[in-house]
């Protein structure tokens, strides 16, 4: 699903940089102006390749979570808008490999669970209903009253809602938080939380890639690791993007049980977002060191075409399935 908050004002902000050059109102004159509005134009366009979604059953489905956003459903109570979110916990079996099943618990039967995202300002509700056979809860990160702060047990069979105003805007997260942790989160709990700042970042492909890990004998370390839920899949199915096109990565490292793992993309560099919230880079570089929970913005564009793996240069980690590509399609495929 495409940026809606994005979408909405990208048309607002091409008028704002036509208004700027002067290009609006009577007409285009001069082939030196024609030529910068269809420059423009453009670079405003966001050029997303179309995917080859497979239709599955099971929890995980990588390359459709990689656009995939949840705005909720909007509703108007006393004046003041409201964007619900509903979340169910259950169970299910994700398979790892070929021969490696693993119990997981879900939410909204996917792991990591949706993307929610809303909107600095904007009045969320969560409805969580726990189905999932044991107590959990969901705490969110981000600026919110402690009765909200989802560190209560709810019961299997039960449900609760939580609310709060979405504050302050960055790419924040959502786990459960019943003891132990390590293992709720481990098991699937968690999920990507976006508020997008009041004036939207610049148009983009926008893509979401939450690192996790799998430790399927119990013993505190991760046997498997994962880009959005599965092993691998990105390097056996590259994820398609244009070259020349901004992409805008958002990046959690939700790995359990190893204190910190980079961010690496091969072939280019990154303006860095710390978590999201600001609205112009702190750096750029190749590698990001990110703990556990911290999640930034990377934008950048390949000059190049051609396949490019990104991964934690832990390799070690990388070697146990946390790997994927670009393929960069040249310019001339638009
Ligand atoms: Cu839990």
């Amino acid at each position: 699903m495409p940026n809606n908050f994005a979408l909405g004002q990208e048309q607002l902000w091409h008028r704002r940089q036509l208004l700027k050059l002067g290009l609006t109102g009577v007409g285009v004159t001069s082939a030196a102006a024609l030529w910068h509005l269809l420059n423009l134009q453009t670079q405003l366009k966001v050029r997303v390749p179309p995917l080859e979604i497979e239709a599955t059953e099971g929890v995980t489905n990588p390359m459709k979570m990689l656009r995939e956003f949840d705005y909720g459903t909007l509703k108007q109570e006393n004046g003041r808008t409201i964007r619900e979110f509903q979340l169910t916990a259950g169970t299910s079996t994700i398979q790892l490999n070929s021969a490696v099943s693993y119990n997981i618990w879900d939410l909204n039967g996917r792991i990591p669970g949706p993307t929610l995202r809303a909107k600095q300002g904007d009045r969320v509700r969560v409805l969580f209903l726990n189905q999932a056979g044991h107590a959990h809860s969901l705490h969110f990160h981000g600026t919110h009253p402690a009765e909200m702060d989802g560190i209560r047990p709810v019961k299997h069979g039960s449900a609760t809602i939580y609310e709060f105003d979405a504050e302050p805007y960055g790419v924040h997260l959502y786990h459960c938080h019943i003891e132990p942790v390590t293992r709720h989160i481990a098991k699937g709990l968690y999920g990507m939380f976006i508020i997008d700042p009041p004036t939207p970042r610049p148009p983009a492909d926008e893509i979401v890639l939450v690192m996790a890990g799998y430790d399927v004998n119990d013993d505190s370390r991760n046997e498997y690791y994962a880009f959005n839920g599965l092993p691998d899949h990105y390097m056996h199915h590259p994820i398609p993007i244009y070259q020349d096109q901004l992409i805008r990565l958002y990046v959690l490292n939700i790995i359990e049980f190893d204190p910190a793992v980079t961010f690496h993309l091969h072939a280019n560099f990154f303006d860095v977002y710390r978590s999201g919230m600001t609205l112009t880079p702190s750096e750029k570089t190749d590698v990001i060191t990110m703990g556990v929970a911290e999640r930034h913005i990377l934008e950048f564009a390949f000059r190049y075409p051609g396949k490019y793996m990104f991964h934690p240069h832990q390799d070690a980690i990388a070697e146990k399935g946390c790997m994927g590509q670009f393929d960069v399609i040249t310019r001339s495929e638009n």
